[in-house]
């Protein structure tokens, strides 16, 4: 690292929900710790999708709707880095900025979350009609392939805020991810792990991503040391795969990976929001290969007509 970095101050971006802030505080108390010289302050701001909450996710469609204003920020200088949950940030970064950092990732997968009233129930036993609230596709449409008899209500808000929309009798139950809820020390609000043959999980899920300028390296060099190489290589696949397929909006696609010392594996699914279809299908290699292994597996899902399902949804999302 040159010396000029060593005494200075190192300002950090952040979304203002209290997930958001809980995970930069933690990477601002990390680095803090490796460069006791340093100072690292926080700059908080709203971002289109912190504003924008009686519109549905896949409708607004924008790529980087909880990064762009972030983004902006670091373009011009007024901060240093910003902290992303990693699912949140476009595989496809604005010109000059790059993911400078991947942390180690808490548990990636879904949630559920159920009203006081269905404490004793599951997923297999909630009633038929039971409401469920989600505004991912792809959550919508893996639980509409298991569950067709439930009823799926959009909800939005940050994760407190949809807490509270459960409790108060909106939903039967909700899904979240529970790296959010463990994150947030609310544990025991997890009712039921999804497993993977249930639902697979977002790109990036229960990672977080740090974004920095392209070439700079005075803050690559600080922020890389909470790169966690396992979770970064798997993170590589999952958004390889996701890039390849992706046209523009939210579409219902989900993965898991696992590495077992030299082997990566990665799952990827595309599913039609009926939940009819599922394509589904796996890669292994090396995890040195991570990026050629997703554009392979979205290559053979396309093959398999991952393709037609994307172009109805795209084409629904824009009208
Ligand atoms: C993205 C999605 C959701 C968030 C879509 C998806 C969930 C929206 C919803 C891309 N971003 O997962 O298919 O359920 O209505 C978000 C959460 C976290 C990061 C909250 C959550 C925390 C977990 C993490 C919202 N972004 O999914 O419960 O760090 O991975």
């Amino acid at each position: 690292m040159s010396s000029n970095v060593a005494t200075r101050t190192i300002r950090i971006g952040s979304r203002k929900s209290q997930l958001a802030l809980v995970q930069t505080h933690w990477v601002q108390a990390e680095l803090s710790k490796a460069f006791p010289d340093i100072t690292f302050e926080v700059s908080t701001m709203e971002t289109q999708g912190d504003k924008i909450l009686d519109v549905a996710l896949s409708k607004i469609g924008d790529k980087g709707l909880f990064t762009q204003e972030l983004e902006d920020d670091m373009l011009s200088r007024k901060v240093d880095f910003a902290v992303h949950s990693l699912k949140d940030l476009p595989t496809q970064l604005p010109e000059g900025l790059m993911l400078g950092c991947v942390t180690e990732r808490e548990d990636p997968a879904d949630a559920l979350v159920v009203h006081e009233k269905h404490k004793d129930k599951q997923l297999d036993t909630l009633p038929e009609g039971a409401v469920i609230g989600t505004s991912s596709l792809r959550r919508l449409a893996q639980l509409r392939h298991h569950f067709p008899h439930f009823k799926f209500k959009d909800i939005r808000g940050n994760v407190n805020t949809r807490l509270r929309k459960l409790d108060e009798g909106e939903y039967d139950a909700i899904v979240l991810a529970a790296a959010g809820l463990n994150r947030l020390e609310m544990s025991d609000r997890i009712h039921q792990l999804l497993p993977a043959e249930i639902s697979l999980h977002a790109v990036g899920q229960g990672a977080l991503g740090i974004e920095c300028r392209s070439g700079d390296d005075d803050i690559l060099s600080v922020i890389k040391v909470l790169e966690h190489l396992p979770t970064a290589q798997r993170c590589y696949a999952e958004r390889a795969f996701l890039r390849e397929l992706e046209g523009g909006c939210q579409v219902p696609i989900g993965v898991n990976t696992q590495t077992d010392g030299d082997t990566l594996t990665l799952v990827g699914i595309v599913a039609s929001l009926d939940g009819q279809q599922l394509i589904k299908d796996t890669v292994t290699g090396a995890p040195a290969d991570a990026q050629s292994m997703g554009k392979e597996l979205a290559q053979r899902l396309r093959s398999q007509g991952a393709q037609e399902i994307l172009d109805v949804i795209n084409a629904e999302n824009r009208s």
